[in-house]
C-alpha cells in the first residue's frame, strides 16, 4: 500500500520564494478526505502568488529513502503528515502493518526532515486523534486529558504523538499535533459510519437499496465538518509557537441519532424495536424495515464517547468550528442523492 505525497508549489527558485515569503507545503496523503480540502485550503491562501501548482509525488511512510529523496528535492516550508492507515476496525487486522506506517512512518518524516538539514526550517503538523482518548479518562476531552488508546490505529498514534512532542523538545522544531475529533464531509471515505449511512439512505431514498446493515449505535462522536478542520491544522502551522491543539465542535451525537438525523432529511421519521444484535429501525410511517445490526462491525474494543473541549485552538490560534451537526448531515445526504442520481452503482 503506499502512501501519495503531493508538494505544492508556487512560484520559481527556491531562494527566490523563501524572501517573497512563498511557501511550499507537503502533504502525506493528499488523496484522502483531509488531504483534498487542505490542498484547495493551501491553494486559495496561496494562489494570489503567481503561478501556483500542485505536484503529485509516488512515496510511502515505511521507506525512509523515499521520503528523505522527495523533501530533499521539494524543500518544503511545511509538512502535513495525514498520511495513515485511518480506519480503526481494520486496524485490528493489520496492527503491525498500521504501527509501521501510523507510528514509526511519523519518525522516519522527521527523521528526514533532519537528514535534510532542514530541522530548523520546516514546520511540521501531525494528523493526532481524539481516538487517542479512548477510554475517556475525562469529560470533555481536553490536550491535558489522559490518553487510553483502545485500538492498534489508537496506540500507533499515541506514539506518532509523543515523537512529535519529543522532537520538538529535543531539536528545537516547530512540529505541533492536531488532535482532530471526528470530522466528516461528502469526500468521507466509504467505510467510516457517517458516510455509509448517508450513501445508504441517499439509495434508500431513490429506491436502489431496501436496508443499511451497522455496529454499534450507540457509540458516540463529536462530529464536525473536515472542511472547517484543515483551517485548524492551517493555523496551527502559521502561528509562530508550535504546539498541541484540540479541535472539535463541543458537541456529542451517538450513531443512532446520526441515523435518525440523515433519514430526517428525505423525511423518514425512524422507529427502533429491539435491543442489540436483534435491534431494527423501521420506517415509522409504513413499517418498512431500514437498518439492521450484524456483529461483523463491531469492534473487539470500543471507544464509547468523544467529546472535545476546543477552547485552546480558540483562545491561541482564534480557530472555531463554523458547521453545526444538523448542516453536516443535511450536506452529507444531499451529496450522496445527487451522486446516486447521476450514476446509481457510485
Ligand atoms: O466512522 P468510524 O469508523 O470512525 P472512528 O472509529 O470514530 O474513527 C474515525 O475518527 C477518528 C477521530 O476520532 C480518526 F482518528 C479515525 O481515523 C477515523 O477517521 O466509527 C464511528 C463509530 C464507532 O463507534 C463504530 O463502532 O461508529 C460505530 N459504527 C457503528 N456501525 C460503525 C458502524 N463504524 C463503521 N465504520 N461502520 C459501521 O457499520
Amino acid at each position: 500500500m503506499s502512501d501519495q505525497i503531493c508538494k505544492r508549489l508556487n512560484g520559481d527558485t527556491d531562494g527566490e520564494e523563501a524572501k517573497s515569503g512563498k511557501k511550499k507545503a507537503l502533504v502525506t496523503g493528499i488523496t484522502g478526505q483531509d488531504g483534498s480540502y487542505l490542498a484547495e485550503h493551501l491553494y486559495a491562501d496561496r494562489a494570489t502568488h503567481k503561478e501556483g501548482s500542485m505536484i503529485l509525488h509516488y512515496g510511502d511512510l515505511t521507506d525512509s529513502s523515499c521520503l528523505v529523496k522527495i523533501i530533499n528535492q521539494v524543500k518544503p516550508h511545511e509538512i502535513y503528515n495525514l498520511g495513515a492507515m485511518s480506519h480503526v476496525k481494520v486496524s485490528f487486522d493489520l496492527a503491525e502493518y498500521t504501527a509501521d506506517v501510523d507510528g514509526v512512518g511519523t519518525l522516519r518524516l522527521l527523521d528526514a526532515i533532519r537528514t535534510c538539514g532542514m530541522a530548523d526550517s520546516i514546520r511540521f503538523y501531525q494528523a493526532s486523534t481524539s481516538e487517542m482518548f479512548g477510554k475517556v479518562q475525562e469529560i470533555p476531552q481536553k490536550e491535558t486529558t489522559p490518553f487510553y488508546p483502545r485500538s492498534p490505529y489508537a496506540a500507533a498514534k499515541v506514539y506518532a504523538y509523543w515523537i512529535v512532542v519529543n522532537y520538538r523538545e529535543a531539536y528545537g522544531m516547530h512540529a505541533s499535533n492536531g488532535i482532530l475529533f471526528n470530522h466528516e464531509s461528502p469526500r468521507r471515505g466509504f467505510n467510516f459510519v457517517t458516510r455509509k449511512i448517508t450513501r445508504s439512505v441517499a439509495k434508500i431514498h431513490l429506491g436502489l437499496q431496501e436496508y443499511m446493515t451497522l455496529g454499534n449505535l450507540d457509540s458516540k462522536r463529536d462530529w464536525g465538518h473536515a472542511r472547517d478542520y484543515v483551517k485548524g491544522m492551517w493555523m496551527m502551522m502559521q502561528h509562530d509557537e508550535p504546539g498541541d491543539y484540540v479541535l472539535s465542535t463541543n458537541e456529542t451525537h451517538s450513531v443512532r441519532e446520526f441515523v435518525e438525523e440523515a433519514f430526517g432529511h428525505v423525511g423518514v421519521a425512524i422507529e427502533w424495536q429491539g435491543k442489540g444484535v436483534d435491534e431494527i429501525g423501521v420506517d415509522k410511517a409504513t413499517g418498512t424495515k431500514r437498518v439492521m445490526i450484524s456483529e461483523r462491525y463491531y469492534r473487539p474494543t470500543e471507544v464509547e464517547f468523544l467529546l472535545g473541549d476546543y477552547s485552546k485552538a480558540q483562545k491561541v490560534l482564534g480557530w472555531k468550528p463554523d458547521i453545526k451537526f444538523n448542516e453536516l448531515v443535511k450536506e452529507m445526504v444531499d451529496a450522496d442523492i445527487s451522486l446516486m442520481k447521476k450514476n446509481s452503482n457510485a
